[in-house]
This record gives C-alpha cells, structure tokens and sequence, in this order.
C-alpha cells in the first residue's frame, strides 16, 4: 500500500479527552474515530488490527473443535422473556419497538438466542457435545464507557456456546476453552492470566475472567507470582483427550489469583510474601459454566439412551476482541506510539523513502515494495513528500516492527537499512539483485 493512496489521517496533537495510551495512540494513529460516546468506526489500520485478532481467535476456535456461526445483532425481547433475564439486565440493555409494536432490542450477549437456535434442531443426546461460536458486535449501554475501545457501549465479543449431555463433558467443554483462550493470548503475544470470578448477569457458580497486566487495568488482582511463570508454549493440545487437559487447566488454576470481587485476604496471606503480588488487570475473556440455567427455562431438552429427557448442560465462553487492541497497545508501547507484535501488526514492514523526489530512491523504494509484495509480504510505502523527520515519528506511531529505510548515502554504498521498532536497533543490508538478504531479515 502506498502511503499516498491510503488512508491515515495521524493526529499531530494529542487529543484531550484520551486518558489512557491506548485510547490516546488509536486516537493519534487514526485507528478509530468516536462518533458517539463508546461508540467508534474503525479506520483502515484500526479495522486491519482488529481483523488479525479476530482471525487467530477463529483458528484456535476451529482447533479446539468449535463450530463458526453468525447470529444477529438485533434480537426479540420475547426470548429474554422466556429466560427471566429481561428485567435483569435493566438499563444496560438497548431496547427499542419495531414498526410493529414488537420489543427487540440490541444483544448484550447471545445465550437466549443461542439456546433457541439449539432447541429448534437438537433433540437427542447423540447430537452432542456440540460448541457454537461467533463473532459479533454488542451493545452495553454502559454507565461509564471509557478508555476508547477498552469499555465502549458498542464492542466487538467473540462468544461461545457449549451444549453437553452431562456435568463432566460440559467441564471439558470449560477447559477446552480456558486452554484455546491462552493459547489465543499466547499467540497475540500477551500474557493473560485466569483468575476465578464472579458470574454477574451471565450466571452460573463457576468462571474465571482472563487479566492482562497493566496499570491502567480497571480491575485490582492479586495473585501469586508462580502463576505469571506459567505458559502453554509450544505444546501440542489434544483437546479430545479429557484428562490432559484436565491436568493443564490444573497447572493453571492452582495458584492464588483473584480479582477484587472473589478476593480472599486470609487465603492471600497464606501465599509466602515475596510471592504475593496486588496490581490492575485489563479483562480480556472470561468463561462460564452454568448448568442448566437457560436450558431449564427455555425447555432446552433433550432425549437419553433410556428414554428420559432432561435439559441440556451449557456454558458460555467470551473475549473481548475489540478490548483486546487496547489492550494490546497498553502492553506494548513507548514514548514514540504503538510497537505492535508481529503477529497483529497491520502491516510486516514499511518502507520510509527518505528522498522522494531522488530518481534512484524512487526507483529501488518501488523495486523493493514490488519485491516484498511478490514473496507474500504486506508492505506499506511512505512515499509522502513529508520531513525526514516527520516521515520517522509518524512511522514509529503507528507501531509497524520493521522499518526499511533508503537514503540516498545508503544506496549510494549499496546498503539498506532496517530498524527495528521494539528495541531501536538498526542493521545494514545489502542491496543485492534480488534482495535475498532483506526478504530473509523480514521472515524472522
Ligand atoms: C460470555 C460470552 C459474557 O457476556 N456471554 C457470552 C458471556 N461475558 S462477559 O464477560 O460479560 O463479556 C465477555 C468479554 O467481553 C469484553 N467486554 C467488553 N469489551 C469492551 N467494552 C465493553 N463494554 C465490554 N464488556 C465486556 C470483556 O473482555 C469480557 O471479558
């Protein structure tokens, strides 16, 4: 993408009513724009940012065997009738008449509408288990919405929803999500941290909410330090297999770590002191068992071997996807803008033209660009008439990991340069026929 051609309108000024830097780098690198309070569109990076999440989320979602759907945003106050969660939910819930008359109003979350979605098709245990699960916008009418995208009204949840015979395979269906969600934030490059919670309007008595770490988290934990040692790493995940998993969900549960709502001062104090830790988190998921809650209400049944019938054990399953870029530039930030992992950066490289009107700049900045993109690469060209320096503190903004840099004293000797984003370490290249060294440097 030529810069030129895009569109990226960066803020100059830091823009006041950004508190956090999240909401003050999405803000300044034209990621998003309000246009109501906690409601935003996405601009053309924030929407490339937003969509690598969203796809890692999917893979390991189809990994651990759950099944994609796409369920509506606006849904009939009718079902929430039937499961008694109406009035519950109060003055969060946007609510609104059709031309008809008809109370619809705009989904918090799906568990009514999933559950009729089951209980029109599934009648019988060999149908099960089975998890849906998709990804889809929310309305909150939050009391507060702040931070940008980290508490908005309207927000971006990927929720699923498990449907199983009995307590054990509904558990498993529980620890197949705990495991694919840290892998998920595993491979976002955060570390996200399970803590037991609270199960609010959702329900249910067993849950745990994922934290990443950062001071401008809107939820005190405590933990013991062993549990920020622990990760999934590399290791191949069966999740047929209910014992491994079980053991893995073990490993990561056994620690003390809580948020204020379930926090146990005498259980803390139990912990050696040098491992006890009190800080903020960010919320990025949680998960929940809870039986047959909407099952019962909904007359979500289903028919045994020997002839019984009884309601479907389920639970629910959410990350907060659009949460989780501010969350992300919270973690990975510095003075200059974002520094984006790699594996969510809305572009691999970019390439910063140092002398736009030199023929010989031009010409190997296009040669490289054509290059790049020819062996799979997404590259974005700063071919902006812009300062050398305005062209350097743009391009760190915005956060990409690499930067090629041609000058023309660098071409001159037949070099590149690379600078990395995260740690400001530059590297020559040669410039060789078919820069070979360059696309190599850009595979790590
Ligand atoms: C689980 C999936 C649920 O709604 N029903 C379906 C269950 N859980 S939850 O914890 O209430 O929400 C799931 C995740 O969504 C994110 N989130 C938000 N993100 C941005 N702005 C908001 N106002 C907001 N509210 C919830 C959180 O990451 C939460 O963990």
């Amino acid at each position: 993408m030529y810069l030129s051609k895009y569109f990226l309108p960066i803020l100059k000024e830091n823009p006041s009513e950004a508190q956090i830097a999240s909401h003050r780098l999405m803000l300044r690198s034209g990621m998003i724009k309000q246009s109501s309070a906690g409601i935003y569109s996405w601009l053309p990076l924030g929407l490339k940012v937003l969509k690598k999440i969203e796809n890692i989320i999917i893979e390991e979602q189809i990994a651990a065997g759950h099944i994609p759907i796409l369920m509506p945003t606006i849904q009939p106050a009718e079902l929430w009738k039937e499961s008694k969660r109406l009035d519950d939910y109060g003055k969060e819930m946007l609510r609104f008449e059709d031309r008809h008359g008809r109370l619809m109003l705009y989904g918090p979350t799906n568990e009514e509408l999933v559950t009729d979605i089951f209980r029109s098709y599934i009648t019988s245990y060999k149908d099960l288990p089975k998890t849906l699960f998709h990804i889809q916008w929310k309305f909150r009418d939050e009391v507060r919405p702040r931070f940008g995208v980290m508490r908005g009204r309207e927000f971006f949840m990927k929720d699923g929803y498990s449907f199983d015979v009995d307590k054990r395979s509904a558990i498993h269906a529980y620890n197949r999500h705990m495991i694919s969600y840290l892998r998920t934030y595993e491979r976002l490059g955060l570390k996200a941290i399970p803590m037991k919670a609270d199960t609010g309007p959702i329900g249910g008595d067993y849950s745990h909410e994922f934290l990443v770490l950062a001071n401008t988290g809107e939820s005190q934990v405590f933990y013991d330090k062993e549990i920020s040692n622990l990760s999934l790493g590399e290791q191949k995940i069966d999740y047929e297999n209910y014992s491994n998993l079980e053991s893995i969900v073990h490993k990561f549960t056994t620690p003390y770590a809580r948020t204020d709502e379930t926090h146990d001062i005498d259980l803390f104090e139990k912990i050696p002191e040098a491992r006890r830790v009190e800080g903020r988190g960010i919320e990025v998921g949680q998960i929940f068992y809870f039986g047959t809650k909407y099952s019962e209400s909904m007359g979500a049944k289903i028919d045994l071997a020997n002839g019984k019938r009884i309601p479907i054990e389920m639970g629910s399953h959410g990350i907060g996807v659009s949460r989780l870029v501010g969350a992300l530039i919270e973690a990975n930030h510095d003075e200059q803008g974002i520094i984006w992992p790699a594996s969510v950066s809305p572009f691999d490289a970019v390439i910063i033209n140092l002398k736009q009107n030199d023929h010989l700049c031009n010409e190997i900045s296009i040669k490289i660009y054509n290059m790049l993109k020819a062996n799979g690469f997404d590259v974005l060209y700063d071919d902006r008439l812009d300062s050398v320096g305005a062209k350097f503190s743009s391009m760190d903004l915005i956060g990409i990991p690499k930067q090629i840099i041609v000058g023309p004293r660098g071409v001159s000797e037949g070099l590149l340069e690379i600078k990395f984003r995260n740690n400001g370490q530059r590297i020559n290249i040669p410039l060789s026929n078919n820069l070979i060294e360059l696309i190599n440097e850009l595979k790590k």
